[in-house]
């Protein structure tokens, strides 16, 4: 099941396997609103797509996204992410 109002294909996306680069710096930020795979495969998708970000693991049970990118990623840039895939960024 999927909360969001938007259309998610929560039963046919599979969640993004995490893979961890030798490099890079990691955050973990706090997402609200993310059920299943499909909201966790859009987040990803989204801020895969944020300027510096190599990589994203989305933790749906804990509700949090550890972004791995060259330094640290601004907030500003996370949160229209977040936004732009539905969901909202805590913090
Ligand atoms: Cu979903």
């Amino acid at each position: 099941m999927c909360g969001t109002e938007t259309a998610c294909a929560c039963a046919t996306t599979p969640a993004t396997e995490a893979v961890t680069p030798a490099d890079g710096t990691r955050t973990v930020y706090q997402v609200a609103g993310m059920t299943c795979g499909g909201c966790a495969a859009r987040v990803s998708k989204q801020l895969t797509d944020v300027t510096g970000v190599q990589d994203v693991s989305v933790d749906v049970a804990a509700g949090t996204v550890t972004v791995t990118s060259d330094a640290v990623p601004d907030d500003d840039s996370i949160a229209a992410a977040v936004t732009a895939a539905g969901y909202q960024l805590v913090r």
